[in-house]
């Protein structure tokens, strides 16, 4: 839950990639990790992962100053998809303001990320989290594979739900999709805590703090061209 220290001006959150497994939650960590401002994000941890499969978690820290002297840090999280792993799933939700949920596009995923999203909602559930009110986006990833559904099936079967195609992979889609749900959480939190009366922080001042410098090439790799 959203941690507001009024006298040091800071405000913690969490952030959490649900999904079903191999859908690219893990991928998405990395690709921020690559994309956003080094100064912003910190050192990112991988617990335990055989074969691409995440046991436990994977942990992005990243802190901005959103201007007024207001610090915040974004604790960002993935859930390990595999189906046995419910109960650390349960767990790593517990808390969370916003959750993007990483959909595999592949037709053969329709019902993975089917099962993903009801054990979603449920794990909300569980840790008294309102399912309908917590700020959410969900990413079509995998744009890149054959056999994928269609934009507009999708957009028609999500109805309100804001989607984002990505092909993670080669971080197209990731920073669009972390943009959104920011500014879900911004809106949400500006209704329950008035961020911008309180704190003087306007969606603008917070969403360009976050991007500030992201997607700038690395310069190890500009002066390699
Ligand atoms: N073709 C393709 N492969 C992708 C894409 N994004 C991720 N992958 C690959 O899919 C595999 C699984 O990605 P992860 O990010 O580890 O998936 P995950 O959702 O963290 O999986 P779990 O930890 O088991 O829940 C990896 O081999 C990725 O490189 C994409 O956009 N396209
Ligand atoms: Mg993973």
């Amino acid at each position: 839950m959203v941690q507001i220290n009024m006298a040091a001006r800071e405000i913690t959150l969490k952030v959490v990639y649900y999904g079903p497994a191999l859908s690219g939650k893990t991928t998405n960590l990395q690709q921020l990790h690559q994309l956003l401002d080094p100064a912003s994000r910190g050192k990112m941890v991988t617990l335990d992962t055989t074969d691409d499969r995440t046991l436990y978690f994977d942990f992005l820290p990243i802190q901005f100053g959103a201007g007024k002297g207001v610090s915040v840090k974004l604790k960002l999280f993935t859930v390990p998809g595999q189906v046995m792993h419910k109960s650390t799933r349960k767990v790593v939700l517990a808390g969370a303001d916003a959750v993007a949920f990483v959909a595999d596009s592949q037709r053969a995923s329709a019902s993975a990320n089917a099962y993903s999203w009801r054990d979603m909602e449920a794990n909300l559930r569980a840790n008294n989290i309102d399912f309908d009110g917590i700020p959410k986006v969900v990413q079509f990833n995998k744009r890149d594979l054959p056999d994928v559904k269609p934009l507009n099936e999708i957009r028609a079967s999500w109805g309100e739900i804001a989607t984002f195609p990505a092909v993670a992979m080669k971080g197209e889609g990731v920073l669009e999709t972390f943009r959104e749900l920011l500014r879900r959480l911004y809106r949400h939190l500006d209704q329950k805590h008035q961020f911008a009366t309180s704190f003087g922080v306007s969606e603008d001042d917070f969403l360009s703090g976050v991007f500030k410098n992201a997607g700038r090439m690395p310069e190890s790799k500009a002066a390699a061209l």
